[in-house]
């Protein structure tokens, strides 16, 4: 029995120009192309649009893979055969990424683990009660660096007095970044976030445990699909309960991938993303004493200039240091990482000091 190489419905799990463009040379004979919507430790989800399968890898692919970026995460489109009518896919191999969400493994130096693959646009929540602008810069630099667009959500905005949201707004305003007031209880903001979102596009939700992002996609979706409140941090034992991921279509065209809370967040090497996270800098970088300052401590730094006369915030400045020091660290080779491992919380203590005095 022969299956249609694509799917009539392939449409609406975000297949556009640019995954035709690469799939030429994965889809055809006996192959079909499906996007796994679902990753749960080792089992996974694909769907062609009209058949959602469960899938395993086939030999070949477990035979060749060598690395963790090798396998299939949520959003990733696959080559598959279908098998049994439609309810079993095997995957032969992963296209080509657009863009690839990754994150430092849980209390591991070494390692990472896969989020999410082809997103388009991150959206970053946050709890309007609990803003954590480190985080966020975090998230920023994690989404810069991988070509992905940031949008920030503040949720439970409902917690908060006018008076708060004001001054809320205040800190925000500063920082200059584009975001968003939302309340998944009462009717406030979800309806501006739904009426922007780009159908045919991918979306990953990425925040915190608890901070709203699934009953967020409940509101998007107009019904409670998902269940709320499920995922913990940690459970007796401090171990994460859930690593599930999904991907879910909205009526209104745009896709949506939500994730576990992450209790840890932890960059790679970092190239464009740290600037242009924090380009704010990059004026008066321009004006250091040494071309390859690198606005740790050098004599003549015209950044830490800035923020001993106030311009540039101190706050800032400082997580800007953890995270170029954190990429560096990842940066490295895994012997190096190995032994710098220890001293890493020390060293980033130390810069600190170095770096501001008083
Ligand atoms: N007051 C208020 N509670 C919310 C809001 N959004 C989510 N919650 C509650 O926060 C808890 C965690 O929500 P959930 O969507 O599971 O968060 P997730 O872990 O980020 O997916 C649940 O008890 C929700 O009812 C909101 O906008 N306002
Ligand atoms: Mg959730
Ligand atoms: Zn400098």
């Amino acid at each position: 029995m022969s299956y249609p190489i694509k799917n009539e419905n392939i449409g609406k799990l975000g297949y556009n120009e640019w995954i035709q463009s690469v799939d030429t040379e994965y889809i055809k004979n006996e192959f079909s192309l499906a996007r796994v919507i679902e990753v749960n430790r080792n089992s996974y989800m694909v769907s062609d649009g009209s058949h959602e399968m469960s899938a395993e890898l086939s030999g070949k692919f477990m035979f060749d893979a060598e690395q963790t970026s090798d396998f299939p995460t949520v959003g990733d489109w696959v080559a598959i055969q279908a098998l049994d009518n439609y309810t079993l896919a095997i995957v032969h191999s992963v296209l080509p990424r657009k863009s690839l969400l990754k994150r430092k493994e849980a209390g591991k130096r070494v390692g990472f683990q896969l989020i999410a693959a082809n997103i388009d646009f991150g959206l970053i929540v946050q709890s309007a009660e609990h803003p954590n602008l480190n985080l966020l810069d975090r998230y920023f630099v994690m989404l810069n660096e991988s070509g992905i667009e940031p949008i920030v959500v503040f949720s439970k905005i409902d917690l908060l007095s006018i008076a708060e949201q004001d001054d809320l707004k205040g800190v925000l305003s500063k920082l200059g970044n584009r975001y968003l007031f939302v309340s998944n209880v009462v009717e406030n903001g979800v309806k501006t976030l739904s009426d922007n979102l780009v159908a045919g596009r991918t979306y990953c939700l990425l925040g915190q445990s608890g901070v709203g992002k699934t009953s967020l996609l409940n509101r998007l979706l107009g019904k409670d699909s998902f269940r709320i409140g499920e995922v913990r941090e940690k459970d007796g034992k401090g171990r994460h309960t859930t690593v599930r991921r999904q991907l879910t279509c909205l009526d209104s065209g745009s896709i949506f991938i939500d994730t576990p809370g992450m209790r840890e967040l932890g960059n790679f090497e970092i190239k464009s993303g740290l600037d242009q996270t924090f380009d704010e800098f990059s004026a008066y970088a321009l004006k250091c004493r040494f071309r390859n300052c690198t606005h740790t401590h050098e004599e003549g730094c015209a950044i830490i200039e800035a923020i001993e006369k106030g311009e540039i915030e101190e706050g800032r400045f400082k997580n800007y240091l953890k995270l170029k020091k954190e990429s560096e660290f990842y940066g490295m080779s895994y012997h190096e990482k190995r032994k710098k491992d220890k001293s890493f919380g020390k060293m980033v203590k130390n810069y600190n000091k170095r770096a501001i005095k008083g």
